[in-house]
This record gives C-alpha cells, sequence and structure tokens, in this order.
C-alpha cells in the first residue's frame, strides 16, 4: 500500500508515506516551513513543527497504535458526537471517525511552499452499522508557517441529520501550572468536572487541578500562553461556537492506560468544537466545515 501511496502522491520537498507506529500507513510532510505526521488511523495529525520551532503538539508516548483504536494526542478527528453517544453508550465516546481509516483524496503543494494533504471518509457499511446516514467526510490539513486543519461534513441522504464534533487538539507545553490560556474571558461555560453546571469565566483560564469545559457562544480565537518555552501558540477557528478546555490532572491521567501519569503536566488542549448547544443541523445536499488554524 505504501508503494502505492508515494506512486500516486509523492512530492519531493513536500509529502510521502512510510510504515509508521503499530504498522500503520502515515505521510510524512517536510516542506521549506514545517513539518507535520499524520496518520490514516483517523485523518490523525500526530505532530507538527515549523522549522526554528518547538514541537507544537503533545503525543503520548503511551499511545496506541491500532487500527480500531484513537491515537493519544495530536488532533483527534471527534465526529458525528462529540461525547457519549446522545442516546446509546455502547457507541463509540466521541464517534467514529478517529478509529477508522481514511482513503487519501489529494496531496498538493501550494504557492507559499506549503503543503496540502487531503483525506476523506464516505460512509459504509461499516459506518451505517454504527450511524444509519450517508455522509461524505473530507479533512484538508494545510502545513506552512501555520498548521490548518478543516473538516467538511456532506450530508448525502435525504433527511436532514445533526452532527456533532471538535478537533480535539493536544498541545504541548512545558509545564501547564505556569500557562494561561486567553480568549475565553467572561465566557459561561458548562463544567463537567461539577456535573455540567454552568460557569462564568473570569479572568484567563489557569490550570492546577482538573479541567473540562465547554466553553459555549464563543467563535473567538485563544491563545496559549507559555512562559517557559517563551511563546504563544494562537488558534483560531471557523465553524464552532464552542471551545473545549481540557486538562486531565494527576488523577484521571492515572486511570488512562494510554496516558503517562505525570502526562497532564505537559499538555493542555484546546478544541475547535461544535459541542453541547454548539450541534449543527445539515440539510441534504448541504456541508458543514469546522476549521482551526495554528500558528505559534
Ligand atoms: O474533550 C474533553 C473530553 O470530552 C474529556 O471529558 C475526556 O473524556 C477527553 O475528552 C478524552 O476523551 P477520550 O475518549 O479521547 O479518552
Amino acid at each position: 500500500m505504501i508503494e502505492q501511496y508515494n506512486q500516486q502522491f509523492l512530492i519531493e520537498g513536500h509529502i510521502h508515506f512510510e510504515v509508521g507506529q503499530g504498522g500503520l500507513a502515515k505521510a510524512v510532510i517536510r516542506n521549506s516551513v514545517a513539518q507535520a505526521e499524520v496518520y490514516l488511523q483517523g485523518a490523525h495529525v500526530t505532530s507538527f513543527q515549523p522549522i526554528g520551532s518547538e514541537p507544537v503538539l503533545w503525543l503520548s508516548e503511551d499511545s496506541l497504535f491500532q487500527a480500531g483504536k484513537a491515537i493519544r494526542g495530536g488532533i483527534p478527528v471527534i465526529w458525528p458526537w462529540f461525547g457519549p453517544h446522545p442516546t446509546e453508550e455502547t457507541k463509540p465516546q466521541h464517534g467514529f471517525a478517529r478509529i477508522m481509516s481514511w482513503s487519501i483524496r489529494e496531496a498538493r503543494a501550494l504557492s507559499q511552499g506549503e503543503t496540502l494533504l487531503r483525506l476523506g471518509l464516505s460512509s459504509s457499511t461499516e459506518t451505517r452499522a454504527i450511524w444509519p446516514q450517508d455522509f461524505d467526510l473530507t479533512l484538508d490539513i494545510t502545513v506552512g508557517v501555520a498548521l490548518t486543519v478543516a473538516l467538511t461534513a456532506h450530508n448525502q441522504g435525504r433527511e436532514s441529520i445533526e452532527v456533532s464534533g471538535a478537533l480535539h487538539t493536544y498541545f504541548r507545553v512545558d509545564d501547564v501550572g505556569y500557562i494561561q490560556v486567553e480568549g475565553l474571558e467572561s465566557r459561561s461555560y458548562l463544567d463537567k468536572v461539577t456535573g455540567y453546571n454552568r460557569k462564568h469565566q473570569v479572568g484567563p483560564i489557569l490550570i492546577d487541578q482538573e479541567v473540562d469545559r465547554i466553553y459555549l457562544e464563543t467563535e473567538d480565537e485563544c491563545q496559549i500562553v507559555d512562559p517557559l518555552m517563551k511563546r504563544q501558540i494562537h488558534i483560531d477557528k471557523a465553524g464552532s461556537c464552542s471551545t473545549v478546555v481540557w486538562n486531565p490532572w494527576q488523577e484521571r491521567a492515572q486511570q488512562m492506560s494510554d496516558f503517562p501519569d505525570d502526562g497532564y503536566k505537559t499538555m493542555v488542549c484546546v478544541e475547535t468544537a461544535n459541542a453541547a448547544e454548539d450541534v449543527r443541523q445539515i440539510e441534504p445536499g448541504e456541508g458543514h466545515t469546522l476549521m482551526q488554524k495554528i500558528s505559534v
């Protein structure tokens, strides 16, 4: 398979394909301005590093790399529901897009030296067994000085569908106790840690305990201010009115086998979402795009 991918999509100075961890196929993107890796399993960006910068994404050293299992870290593609299935708890948490194998639709060198990789997932007997809808998903990954990830869902059925989801991005920080997340000041949020009751954000977000919040009615850019790494990670977005901020802290980290016990100290998730009341109705023949642009 890797040979076929390279025959069809390799671009010198931009992208090639190789066997990654667990024997899973991955795209390796290296251009004049940045590098990234993307697993076809889940269309999962696992690393992004502009030249001259430290890695931007956090990836668990204990992650599984197995077909059908979510990779821990990077940018999980959460679709067509965020969190547990609304009515059937036996269905996979955070939907099925991140545990399916996606196909390569296109690879292209862009004018500014960036590299575009387009992956796709169409409805199938496998997906219909989980969710009885006809759809086509594409994930457009543009690697340059910034990383842009755009998830577009097309409704190919004859009835309206309701979807939620997220680009569930894990960012690398030097020490989570010293960072702050800006851009969500004065917003309301649902606090999962205390039973999803509604609270109000005062000032920037500091992380000194488990944090699991869905910020509501926000289309704003966020930034992760990391004084120890002397950087700010900027997260711009479109197609989203909710932003999720998550750090499992010590106890939850210990409960996850694919997450190092002290891994919570060097990561924070800031997720561009359609979560809680921000679910999206997609009419037959219509589409919805959820986009996140990450820059340092
Ligand atoms: O986005 C935050 C969250 O919903 C947390 O509640 C936690 O469950 C996290 O996602 C990770 O979920 P996962 O299914 O990837 O272990």
